[in-house]
C-alpha cells in the first residue's frame, strides 16, 4: 500500500508513534511518505520506500499567523497525485485531520479517492482540542475521517464524553518494538558515569509542559532521596524546565539532579535507570513509560487517563492520585529499598511491555487501513 503519514516531527509521543509505525510498515513492504514541516526526529532511515516531503510555509507580511494547514493540504494534494498515494494516516487531530479533510475534498474534485485514518493521541482531545476555539473544527474533522483510532480506552471515553462523535472509535494501543531490546546488548550502558554503585537512578523524560507536573517529579524525588541514596535524571526540554532548576536549587539537591536536555539516545539513559517517574495530570497513554518498561525500569505514575492500561499497579510499578506526592514517594521507596523487590518490579515491567509489542499491534493498523479503503 502507498501511505502518506502526517505527524508532528518532534520528540512528542504522537510523532514518535507515527514515525515508528511508518518505519515498521515500510519493513513490511508498504511505501511510506511522511508529510510534515521538518524531518521527524526518529526518522533516520530514508530509503526507496520511506520518503519525507517537507511542508514549506512561505512568510507573507500580511499574515499575522502563517497558514500551515493550507500549505499542508496543498502539499498533500501534490504528493498524493505524484506518488499515487492510496491512503492518508494523520496523527494528532489538530490541524492534521482538518488539513487532511481539505486535501481529500480537493482531490475528489479531480476524481481521486483518498481514505483518511485519524489517530487521536491525547492533548488534541483532552487539552487543546477541547478549547471552544477549536472544538467545532476538531469534531468535524473526526466525524469526517473514514476511520478513527485512539491510543487507549481512556482516550476513547474522553473523546466520546467531550465531543459529539458519530463515528466508531477503534482503540489501537501504542507499541514498542521488543525485538530491538532482545537483540541489543548494552555494552555501552554507562551507569558508573552517572551514579555511585550504591545509588539508585531515577529518570523522568518529557516535554516539560505543565501537564507533566514537573514540580511533582522534583518533590517526589526530594522525598525519595531522604530514604534511599539516589540520583535523578531529567531528560527533555520545555517551558517548565527553568522552574524545575530553581526548585532543585531551593531544595538543595542540585548535586543529585542532572538535567540532560533533549536526547536522541533515550535507551542509553533508560538502560541504567531503576525507576521512572511520571506524575502527569493528564496522560492518554504514556509512551515514555512504555519505553522505560521495555528497558526494565519500574514505574511510579499517576492513575490518570490511559496510564492504568500501561502501568499495572503492584506489578510494573504503582499508581497514585494526581498531586499525591507523598503516596508516589512512599511507593517508590517501597520498590527501591529492597533489592529483590526492585529486581521483581523491573522484570515485571519488561513482561508487561511485551504485551505492547509491535508484532501484536501492527496487524491492527493494517486491518483498519483495509477498512478505510473499503469505506471511502
Ligand atoms: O505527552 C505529550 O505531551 C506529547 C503528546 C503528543 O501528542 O505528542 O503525547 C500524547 O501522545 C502520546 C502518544 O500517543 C501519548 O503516549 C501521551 O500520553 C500523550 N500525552 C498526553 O496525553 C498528555
Amino acid at each position: 500500500m502507498k501511505i502518506a503519514i502526517v505527524c508532528y516531527p518532534t520528540f512528542g509521543g504522537s510523532g514518535v508513534v507515527a514515525t515508528e509505525l511508518g518505519l515498521a510498515l515500510a519493513k513490511r513492504g508498504h511505501e511510506i511518505h511522511f508529510v510534515t514541516y521538518s524531518q521527524p526526529v526518529r526518522l533516520d532511515q530514508l530509503s526507496g520506500n520511506v520518503r519525507f516531503h517537507e511542508v514549506h510555509v512561505p512568510e507573507y507580511p500580511l499574515f499575522h499567523y502563517q497558514p500551515y494547514e493550507l500549505a499542508l493540504s496543498s502539499k498533500l494534494v501534490n504528493v498524493v497525485k505524484q506518488f499515487k498515494i492510496e491512503l492518508l494516516h494523520v496523527h494528532y487531530a489538530i490541524p492534521h485531520a482538518y488539513a487532511g479533510y481539505m486535501a481529500k475534498k480537493m482531490l475528489a474534485e479531480e476524481g481521486y479517492k483518498l481514505p483518511m485514518v485519524t489517530t487521536l493521541h491525547g492533548t488534541d482531545i483532552t487539552l487543546v482540542g477541547n478549547h471552544p476555539f477549536y472544538k467545532p473544527a476538531v469534531t468535524f474533522s473526526i466525524n469526517n475521517s473514514d476511520v478513527v483510532t485512539s491510543v487507549s480506552k481512556s482516550l476513547k471515553e474522553d473523546t466520546l464524553k467531550s465531543f459529539k462523535i458519530k463515528k466508531n472509535i477503534e482503540v489501537i494501543p501504542n507499541f514498542i518494538d521488543c525485538s530491538k531490546y532482545d537483540e541489543k546488548e548494552f555494552t555501552d550502558c554507562q551507569r558508573e558515569m552517572m551514579a555511585e554503585h550504591e545509588e539508585k537512578i531515577i529518570t523522568h523524560i518529557s516535554n516539560f509542559r505543565k501537564v507533566k507536573r514537573i514540580d511533582d517529579v522534583i518533590k517526589v524525588f526530594y522525598e525519595i532521596q531522604k530514604k534511599v541514596d539516589a540520583k535523578l535524571m531529567m531528560v527533555g526540554e520545555g517551558p517548565e524546565k527553568a522552574m524545575a532548576e530553581d526548585l532543585v536549587d531551593e531544595l538543595n539537591i542540585t548535586n543529585k539532579v542532572m538535567f540532560l536536555g533533549q536526547s536522541h539516545e533515550i535507551d542509553k539513559i533508560l538502560c541504567f535507570s531503576d525507576l521512572f517517574l511520571l506524575p502527569s495530570e493528564k496522560e492518554s497513554f504514556g509512551l515514555s513509560a512504555l519505553e522505560a518498561m521495555v528497558n526494565e525500569v519500574a514505574i511510579i505514575s499517576t492513575n490518570t487517563g490511559g496510564l492504568p492500561e500501561v502501568n499495572i499497579h503492584g506489578v510494573s510499578g504503582y499508581l497514585s492520585n494526581v498531586e499525591d506526592v507523598q503516596d508516589m514517594a512512599n511507593n517508590a521507596i517501597r520498590i527501591l529499598e529492597n533489592e529483590e523487590n526492585l529486581e521483581k518490579f523491573k522484570a515485571n515491567a519488561k513482561k508487561v511491555a511485551a504485551k505492547f509489542d509491535l508484532e501484536n499491534v501492527l496487524p491492527f493498523y493494517e486491518e483498519i487501513y483495509e477498512k478505510a479503503l473499503n469505506a471511502a
